[in-house]
């Protein structure tokens, strides 16, 4: 089903920009974007405003406060207030200016911490989360059972998708604050550069992560788009994963560092195992295409040129 004019929310982030990207492919060319400058999301009468005078025919809410383990936990009061406050003015506004169709970007951290794998749309709220982004995590489950209310009491079709752990070109590769693998791909890379022995990983290697392309995330959010979906969580994964010193072993690999990996157990591993059950997405016809290698193959030409 096609929609004329889309909002993208966030549209300078990760999963914003490529939205964006793939959103233009596809011919989708009236879209709406708005700069923090222009438009504060934080600022509940300035997204009323907005929605009432654009008046979109769908939204996909990209724009969250984001960040790695760390900056999870230790910002966790902006990660549950900005998120919170971000998705009540945008479903609430969405609603208030007679809009119907909206897609909810959340995390697979809103699945219980020790929960089984893979991590099905139904074990969300069966169990406690993981502490180090409970904070993150509580937002965005609230935000999807708000979509589900305003479904519920006002005949809204706002649908929210769960990706895994993402990464992609427009990442912040900065190593307080990202994630992971961009974290990953540039301390290996100065090591090379620098003619450096060690690479320093936090926490233990072990615990297991699911790497999705942004891109591939764009394009599952777009079908579910144009396949008219109205309700509902679908998970956005690859239906892999692998542990973090595997991760670093295959960025060392595209990156052509052969010295060694140094554990800092100080730092927190986080949850063990993070794996989605990406059988929905499957069963409506659409499925990852991106491997690990050719991302992350990708992903470090996009570093090289802009780092
Ligand atoms: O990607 P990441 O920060 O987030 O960390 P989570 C994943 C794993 O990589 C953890 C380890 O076990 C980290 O300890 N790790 C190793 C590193 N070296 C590094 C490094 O240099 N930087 C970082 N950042 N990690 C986040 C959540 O959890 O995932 C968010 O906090 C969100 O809420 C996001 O859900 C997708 O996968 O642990």
């Amino acid at each position: 089903m096609a929609a004329n004019k889309i909002f993208v929310a966030g549209h300078r982030g990760l999963v914003g920009s490529a939205l964006v990207r793939r959103l233009q492919a596809g011919g989708h060319d009236n879209l709406i974007t708005r700069t923090r400058a222009e438009l504060d999301l934080l600022d509940q009468k300035a997204v009323h405003d907005f929605m009432a005078a654009e008046r979109p025919d769908y939204i996909f809410m990209a724009a969250a406060r984001v960040g790695g383990i760390l900056a999870n936990n230790t910002r966790r009061a902006d990660f549950i207030y900005e998120n919170i406050a971000i998705a009540t003015h945008i479903v609430h506004a969405a609603y208030a200016a007679g809009l119907r169709r909206m897609l909810f970007l959340g995390s697979s951290c809103i699945y219980p911490r020790d929960c089984p794998q893979p991590m099905r749309e139904d074990h969300l709220l069966t169990g406690p989360l993981e502490q180090t982004n409970e904070p993150y995590a509580v937002a965005k489950i609230a935000g999807i059972k708000l979509c589900e209310a305003y479904n519920d009491q006002h005949g809204t079709a706002f649908c929210s998708a769960m990706p895994t752990n993402l990464y992609g070109p427009n990442d912040n590769f900065d190593l307080e604050s990202s994630h992971v693998l961009p974290a990953l791909m540039r301390k290996i890379d100065a090591a090379k550069k620098e003619n450096q022995r060690e690479v320093v990983i936090w926490g233990t290697g072990t615990p297991r992560r699911e790497f999705l392309h942004v891109d591939d995330l764009a394009d599952g959010c777009v079908f579910l788009m144009e396949q008219g979906v109205e309700d509902g969580i679908y998970n956005i994964g690859v239906g892999e994963d692998v542990t973090i010193r595997e991760l670093a072993e295959v960025i060392a690999d595209v990156v052509g560092f052969d010295g060694e990996f140094v554990f800092d157990t100080s730092k927190p591993d986080g949850t063990p195992r993070k794996l989605l059950d990406v059988g929905r997405m499957k069963k409506l016809g659409w499925s990852a295409k991106t491997s690990l290698r050719d991302g992350i193959a990708g992903t470090y030409d996009w570093y090289r040129e802009n780092y």
